[in-house]
């Protein structure tokens, strides 16, 4: 069941100055931040807001690593703004595959690895109305240390 926002993917030509105009215009500051080389982005993930689900809803600044990358090949044709949304669920695997028994692309035959080790799939654009839509299962929480 998706039961949040998790986040919206905004495409970017320069991180740095984008986490700065997110920080200096709205006070949201970055709440994590990584390079995902298999996706080919810089990202910064910047939270809003914790949601009743006991996950979050994020921002998600998106610079491409490389001009043949997904985010990189969707920049040289729009230019910056909203590149997909993303919903949140606790089970990525059965959620996608409800979905793809509907009819709808899913991109991978097993989700992958996205922020703060996440695991997510994309759905076809083409198949949601012109909207790149991604479903994310968070990270358990880190076993506690003893
Ligand atoms: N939103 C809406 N439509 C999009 C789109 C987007 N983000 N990206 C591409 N499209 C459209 C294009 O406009 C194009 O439409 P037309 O044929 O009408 O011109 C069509 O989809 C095909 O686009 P393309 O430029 O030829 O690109 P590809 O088919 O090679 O790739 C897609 C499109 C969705 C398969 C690819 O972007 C993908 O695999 N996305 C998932 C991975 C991803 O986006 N990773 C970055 C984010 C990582 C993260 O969130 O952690
Ligand atoms: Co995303």
């Amino acid at each position: 069941m998706l039961t949040r926002i998790d986040h919206i993917g905004i495409a970017c030509f320069d991180l740095d100055k984008t986490v700065e105009f997110y920080r200096a215009t709205y006070g949201f500051e970055v709440f994590h931040s990584e390079v995902n080389e298999e996706q080919g982005v810089r990202e910064a993930m910047l939270k809003i807001n914790e949601t009743s689900d006991g996950g979050a809803s994020y921002l998600q600044l998106l610079e491409p690593t490389r001009e043949d990358s997904a985010v990189g090949k969707w920049l040289a044709k729009n230019g910056e703004g909203v590149h997909h949304i993303a919903f949140g669920t606790a089970d990525v695997d059965g959620d996608s595959e409800a979905i793809r028994g509907k009819g709808v692309r899913v991109l991978y035959d097993e989700p992958r690895t996205g922020s703060m080790g996440s695991r997510i799939t994309f759905l076809h654009p083409k198949d949601c109305h012109g909207v790149l839509t991604e479903l994310v299962t968070a990270a358990p929480p880190a076993a506690e240390e003893h």
